[in-house]
């Protein structure tokens, strides 16, 4: 399936993933790769050199391109945008801000830039800044999020913006795909159902929890601080509201979620980490691989579209 994603990505399907913080490292990146998708770092908070680490890891595994995904909050943020130029990341995808201080720098190296949006405004400001395409991301995914569903945001920003437009956000199989087509995307980003992948490094009491999940088991923390998450509910998602709901400081709220994602992640503490997944979780009921994955969904997808 071309579209205009595929063509200047260089890949096969129109099918990216998310830049997860501690869950999309080298592994899964090159599984997603040379499944035909887009496989994408995500830098979260990590130090600029272990980003490069992983960059090399991935283009030891594969030949096919990959991304880089920056979270801009990250201190780090002006060095790993150096590192993804110098080592010749032929894809950079952007969370949480604004990623304009280094948009020359990256055309100047040949890199193709997708910041991930959660609104129209912030979409123009990107194309007009550059970027060679937008996710268009929805309320509905895991981490951190905007506050527009992607069935009202997506067709929103592909009317905005002449660059094509990526839907994330709530999509997990073949349904999701055709769906966020029918509303002008030229290709999906998921995270969630990656994370459950064969091949992603997440603790499994992680990808079980996820399995576990029906539709309504996730909660937003963080409304009042400004930085909503979505994440599965559990005891430190409770604490959270709780205390949120008291009018707690953010020092106080912060003791709950410092180093809470890698707690989760890495640890296995689904109980007092922060599980982060979207709405979509319910949806996701197996391990499978990459390519698995990737072809359950192209295979629902054709047929639905072509009908
Ligand atoms: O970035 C994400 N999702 C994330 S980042 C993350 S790491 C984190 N951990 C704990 C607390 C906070 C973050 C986990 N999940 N998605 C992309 C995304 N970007 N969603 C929303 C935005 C966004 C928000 C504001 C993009 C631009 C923006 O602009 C603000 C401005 O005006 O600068």
């Amino acid at each position: 399936m071309k579209t205009r994603v595929t063509d200047i990505l260089e890949i096969e399907y129109p099918i990216i993933q998310g830049g997860m913080a501690w869950v999309a490292e080298h592994n899964l990146a090159a599984a997603v790769s040379n499944a035909g998708g887009l496989g994408i770092i995500g830098a979260g908070g990590a130090p600029a050199e272990f980003v490069r680490e992983q960059i090399r890891q991935v283009k030891q595994a594969t030949d096919k391109p990959f991304g880089v995904n920056i979270m801009l909050m990250n201190p780090e943020a002006d060095a790993i945008a150096k590192v993804v130029a110098d080592e010749g990341v032929k894809v950079v995808t952007t969370g949480a801000g604004n990623p304009a201080k280094y948009m020359e720098m990256w055309k100047a190296a040949g890199v193709k830039v997708i910041p991930v949006i959660a609104s129209v405004a912030m979409a123009k400001l990107m194309e007009r800044g550059g970027a060679d395409a937008v996710v268009a991301e929805g309320m509905e995914s895991g981490g951190h999020i905007g506050s527009t569903t992607t069935m009202a945001l997506v067709p929103q920003v592909v009317d905005a913006v002449s660059i094509p437009v990526i839907a994330a956000g709530g999509i997990a199989d073949g349904r999701g795909f055709a769906a966020s087509f029918m509303l002008g995307a030229e290709a999906v980003q998921m995270g969630t159902r990656f994370v459950v992948a064969k091949e992603s490094v997440v603790h499994q009491k992680y990808k079980d929890m996820l399995i576990k999940a029906k539709d309504i088991d996730s909660a937003v923390t963080g409304m009042s601080t400004g930085h909503p998450v979505r994440s599965i509910r559990n005891k430190m998602t409770k604490e959270y509201l709780r205390l949120e709901k008291e009018g707690a400081d953010l020092m106080e709220l912060e003791k709950l979620t410092l180093g809470s994602l890698k707690k989760a992640v890495v640890e296995g503490d689904v109980v007092n980490g922060t599980v982060m997944a979207g709405q979509i979780a319910g949806l996701v009921k197996s391990e499978q691989t990459c390519a698995e994955i990737i072809g359950e969904i192209m295979a629902q997808a054709q047929k639905l579209l072509n009908r």
